[in-house]
């Protein structure tokens, strides 16, 4: 049988693990991984796409593994001497980093769209599978929160995620065009199954859900859809998405992920620790797959990666 072509849907962390184990499991041609730009933002006259990087930067296997994002090995001079001179230094910007974020401005300000400088960066660095933005389009998730509204950097890492969120809206996305590639891939014949990553479903999932035709087009095309639940034994592996959930008055459960993906996910795959829910999300009328998710090497990613396309397989046949 011949490798699936697999469109993997991704935020930062937990989407790049999974597209790195996919990376190892496909040819490269096979796979195209959609990337959230609703993180991104404009920060000291740069051009900072945060989900992007951690995806480009753990595909090439550059990523800082332990921290989850930026590179590894960075030194902080420019930090720190960004500090001194009383500059804004809440975002922090390796050294080796700030040379991503000053290539892509520079490509962005000549005219080069953020699909055509992503494309170039991961071609130099020797990535194989095609990495997209999910629009070339500005987009920016703005956190409601009891706080007022923040912009998701600020609420992230400036506030450090301590505001009680209320809600999220994606600023743009109504004028946004999806990645018209992501589009070409959903409408095609080729895909096989189309993977939602782990990442956080409101902020990182959502943004790409939410850009005019994308929901449509994915439930009008017939691939299997299959999510892998961010959420293990109550927690978020990485991030505050178990916090955003009670705060948003859900509960912290894989079954509230699949609840939230019903209606657009064929399937979901649930850690072990989440045994005991998988007959009330097979009785949202999903299919289940209980599995060891949590990535703590590139085996895990692998295995999980084979997990996701064997169980896609099924769901299609
Ligand atoms: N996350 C942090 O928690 N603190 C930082 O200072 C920080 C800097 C940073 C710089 C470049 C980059 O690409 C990502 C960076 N991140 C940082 C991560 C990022 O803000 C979030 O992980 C994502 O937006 C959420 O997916």
């Amino acid at each position: 049988m011949s490798a699936p072509t697999v469109l993997a849907l991704s935020g930062g962390v937990g989407g790049a693990k999974l597209a790195l184990g996919l990376m190892h499991t496909l040819p490269p041609e096979n796979l195209t991984v959609v990337a959230n730009t609703g993180d991104d933002f404009t920060h000291l006259g740069l051009r900072i796409c945060p989900d992007i990087d951690t995806v480009v930067y753990t595909l090439s296997d550059l990523a800082d593994k332990d921290r989850g994002w930026g590179r590894a090995g960075e030194s902080w001079n420019f930090m720190a001497a960004l500090g001194r001179l009383g500059g804004e230094d809440w975002f922090n910007l390796g050294d080796g980093d700030m040379a991503m974020h000053v290539f892509r401005t520079q490509a962005l300000a000549e005219g080069r769209t953020l699909s055509e400088v992503t494309a170039e960066i991961a071609e130099t660095l020797g990535i194989g599978p095609r990495i997209l933005p999910m629009t070339d389009e500005t987009v920016a998730t703005v956190v409601e929160s009891a706080n007022g509204d923040l912009p998701f950097q600020h609420y992230f890492v400036r506030d450090r995620c301590e505001p009680a969120v209320t809600g999220f809206r994606f600023t743009g996305i109504a004028d946004a065009k999806a990645n018209a590639e992501m589009m070409t891939l959903i409408n095609g014949s080729h895909l096989d199954s189309i993977v939602v990553t782990p990442s956080n479903p409101f902020v990182s999932i959502d943004p790409i859900l939410s850009l005019p035709g994308v929901r449509d087009a994915l439930n009008a095309q017939t691939s299997p859809i299959i999510a892998v639940s961010p959420i293990v034994g109550g927690q978020a592996i990485k991030g505050p998405a178990a916090k955003m959930m009670a705060e948003l008055g859900l509960p912290s459960t894989a079954l509230a992920v699949a609840e939230h993906y019903r209606g657009l996910i064929d399937g979901i795959v649930i850690d072990e620790v989440d045994n005991e829910q998988a007959e009330d999300i097979a009785a949202l009328g999903m299919e289940v797959r209980v599995a060891q998710t949590v990535m703590r090497t590139l085996e895990d990613r692998k295995d999980l990666a084979r997990i996701c396309c064997a169980f896609a397989t099924e769901i299609g046949s």
